[in-house]
């Protein structure tokens, strides 16, 4: 949804046409969703620049951190006119606001609040962000965690992961001509010892490599889920309405 490697530029015709088919997906029967977004140029950039992923060390990374917050709020907000405009009642909830981490995982985050909005019929939209941590007194939640932790408190049947990628490929697909796997197990992923692309761009939360440590822990909920590339036209709205695109990740 935005291009990693030049800050603060938003692809607008991809969240124009995502959000479309997030819209179609709910108008032919997908059950409630909770969008989580990453932080893309907007939130990579100014998390290295004041080194927020590394926690607190000095009082100038108040207003890198500030600044992260706001950006996370611009992008979350692009994204949430264009669901709008597509028909999705989509509802901003600002994961700072709600979270405390501690030692880089969340410690606690209000989620009432997600689950009382989805059972009025709003879709929640989250986004990795800039949150306070009670031993790093802050740090960078990727939104991949937040999927995580949601899906433990939710336990949706799917979860769909947009990626630039077709899938998870036995090599880095940016690199070299590979295809991805259309069905993995757990157990298969836990083995895999080949180092997984790394998503290109600044990135402060793992790349590629973080994504498949928290699929690994929503698949051992008995989760499934679904690595699919969001920049190809219909296939978030294949993945979202239990159609096999990408690469499928069963418990
Ligand atoms: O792109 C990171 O979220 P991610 C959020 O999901 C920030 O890892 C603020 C860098």
């Amino acid at each position: 949804m935005t291009n990693k490697n030049k800050p603060f530029s938003i692809r607008r015709k991809v969240i124009k046409r995502i959000s479309e088919e997030v819209a179609t997906a709910i108008r032919s029967g997908c059950p409630p969703l909770v969008i989580v977004h990453g932080g893309g140029s907007f939130g990579h950039p100014l998390a290295k620049k004041y080194g927020i992923h590394h926690g607190f060390r000095e009082e100038t990374q108040l207003i890198g951190f500030a600044e992260t917050v706001q950006a996370m709020r611009r992008l979350s907000g692009v994204i949430a006119e264009n669901l709008h405009t597509s028909g999705v009642p989509a509802l901003p909830l600002q994961p700072s606001a709600i979270t405390v981490q501690k030692n880089g995982r969340i410690a606690v985050m209000f989620s009432e609040v997600i689950e009382k909005a989805l059972a009025m019929g709003f879709t929640p939209v989250l986004w990795g962000d800039a949150v306070l941590d009670e031993e790093k007194r802050f740090t960078i939640l990727s939104g991949d965690q937040i999927v995580s932790h949601l899906s433990a408190v939710l336990s949706p049947l799917r979860v769909v992961f947009g990626t630039d990628v077709d899938g998870i490929c036995p090599t880095d697909p940016k690199r070299t001509k590979t295809r991805p796997f259309e069905e993995l197990k757990r157990s298969e992923l836990e083995m895999m010892t080949t180092r997984p692309s790394e998503s290109g761009g600044v990135d402060v939360t793992g790349g590629m490599m973080g994504k498949l440590n928290e699929i690994i822990s929503i698949t051992s909920r008995g989760i499934e889920v679904v690595v699919t590339n969001a920049t190809k036209a219909g296939n978030i709205l294949r993945a979202l309405l239990g159609g096999k695109v990408g690469t499928l990740v069963k418990p």
